[in-house]
């Protein structure tokens, strides 16, 4: 699996191979040329830092909680039930006919099942979920590591982010711009307690909860875990989709970076 350290040092290598690639063909002589790169060399060392220390932050892992922890009641927000007959059709048959599509900027789009997610390693965690309207819950939360399906599928360069696309229309609208939608940046996809859960307090995820799969990107806020996922879509821009800000609620004026 490709860690976000190894990606984000690819992308701080690449970002210097080209740097010094246009400071040598700009080289009038060896000895202003060399002083050039040594400039160069010298920022990015600055900028690797200054990444680096970012990027730690971003992988600090949020705080995990013990069974005895867990709040008796989780409480539902926003969707409860998708509105619609292709939901209900699913939901009626037990999601044995739901797919999660991968697709967008990848080198082997993927059709899963829920019995091909159960097949990859799972991960276990309890975490304390946060909503901005002022309520927090702790419930535990298992799934595949969305790394290990992005890995799957092969992400291709140019690659930014990662598009949860929902089943549900929170709000009703003739173009379907109310349909719920989120993405994060690959370092969040990548980030180890980044699942897309298929359980639930030690049950399938239930239908109020998201079901049949939902995102959990433990440093951020509630309206980042988008349920009901029908397709993910790795792009390099999301300004291109609904209202251009990356999300339902982004879209309606939150933070596209929900940091907690
Ligand atoms: N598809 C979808 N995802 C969603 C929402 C929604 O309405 N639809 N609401 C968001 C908000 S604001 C919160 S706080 C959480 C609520 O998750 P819960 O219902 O499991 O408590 O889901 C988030 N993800
Ligand atoms: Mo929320």
């Amino acid at each position: 699996m490709m860690k976000p350290t190894q990606f984000s040092r690819r992308r701080l290598l690449m970002g210097l191979t080209a740097g010094v690639g246009t400071m040598a063909l700009a080289g009038c002589d060896g000895l202003a040329q060399n002083a050039q790169v040594d400039g160069v060399l010298r920022q990015t060392e600055k900028l690797t830092l200054r990444g680096q220390r970012l990027l730690f932050g971003r992988q600090a892992l949020a705080q995990e909680f013990s069974e005895a922890d867990l709040s008796p009641v989780f409480r539902a927000n926003g969707t409860q039930m998708p509105d619609s007959d292709a939901y209900a059709r699913l939901l009626e048959h037990g999601f044995a006919d739901w797919r999660l599509q991968v697709d967008g900027l990848v080198q082997r789009p993927q059709r899963l099942s829920l019995a091909d997610l159960r097949r990859f390693a799972s991960r276990t965690q309890i975490t304390r979920h946060d909503c901005v309207e002022g309520w927090s819950a702790i419930g535990q939360w298992q799934g595949v590591p969305l790394g290990l399906v992005l890995d799957a599928a092969g992400v291709r360069p140019g690659a930014r982010y990662v598009v949860f696309h929902c089943a549900d229309e929170l709000e009703r609208t003739l173009d379907g711009s109310g349909r719920y939608y989120e993405s994060i940046d690959l370092v969040d996809a990548y980030h180890p307690q980044t699942i897309l859960a298929y359980g639930m307090n030690g049950k399938d995820l239930p239908v109020a909860h998201g079901a049949p799969l939902r995102l959990r990107v433990e440093r951020q806020l509630g309206y980042k875990q988008a349920k009901y996922l029908m397709r993910i879509e790795v792009v390099d821009a999301y300004s291109g989709l609904w209202g251009g800000k990356g999300g339902f609620w982004e879209d309606r004026g939150y933070e596209w970076y929900a940091g907690i």
